[in-house]
């Protein structure tokens, strides 16, 4: 969109007409084009290379804190340092596309040749493991907790268990065919242990060790 308007106030300042332009969304850039296309072209180049078109994506790794007591939290907080380090990473992205939702986990910096489980949540990361909340859930439980498999299932949740690789680093993606509630998930847990299928604890995975805060 801005690398258009760019184009066509470019297109525009060439001609040198006023009249020459406006075939587009954007007749009001006609006023002082050269201004204008200064003005946009540092936003258009970082909107470019944020880019590639994700939405509440967050790909920079955010280095895991130990929490602040009460409040304000570190965007990312580990509960138990000896499996989730201070200074490891996490990132999170989330891509909708007609309707289905690709969530990314990565992560760096954690034990070798580890199980974690993973999920997103509902409530954003707080001082204790609890505050994340129980998990996202596209159809709700009426029941909680949720440990019902038909409910607690990675097609109805976000589900990114990983095994991490010799030197602590995994990705983990799911994709499902829904796309999230506005406000409805803040973040993803890391667990102890892989996540459990079978009835009555389908969907626990272990001690929540950290957490990652992020606006699904
Ligand atoms: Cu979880």
């Amino acid at each position: 969109m801005r690398t258009t308007a760019v184009v066509l106030v470019g297109a525009a300042t060439l001609v040198g007409g006023l009249t020459a332009c406006a075939p587009g969304d954007r007749p009001s850039t006609q006023t002082t084009p050269t201004t204008t296309s200064i003005s946009m072209g540092p936003a258009a180049s970082s909107s470019a290379s944020a880019g590639s078109g994700s939405t509440g994506s967050a790909e920079t790794p955010i280095a895991f804190a130990t929490p602040a007591p009460a409040g304000e939290q570190p965007e990312a907080v580990t509960y138990s340092g000896d499996l989730v380090p201070v200074g490891a990473e996490v990132s999170v992205k989330a891509e909708p596309e007609n309707g289905s939702t690709t969530v990314t986990l990565d992560v760096t910096g954690l034990l070798p040749d580890h199980d974690y489980g993973a999920h997103v949540h509902t409530s954003p990361c707080g001082p204790t493991g609890a505050d994340a909340g129980p998990h996202y859930q596209n159809e709700a439980d009426p029941v909680t907790p949720s440990v019902d498999p038909a409910y607690a299932n990675p097609e109805n949740e976000i589900w990114l268990d990983i095994t991490t690789d010799a030197e602590g680093a995994a990705t983990a993606t799911a994709t499902v065919d829904w796309e999230f509630r506005d406000g409805g998930a803040s973040s993803a847990v890391i667990h102890a242990e892989h996540t459990a299928t079978e009835a009555g604890r389908a969907g626990t995975a272990g001690d929540r060790l950290a957490c990652v805060t992020h606006e699904f």
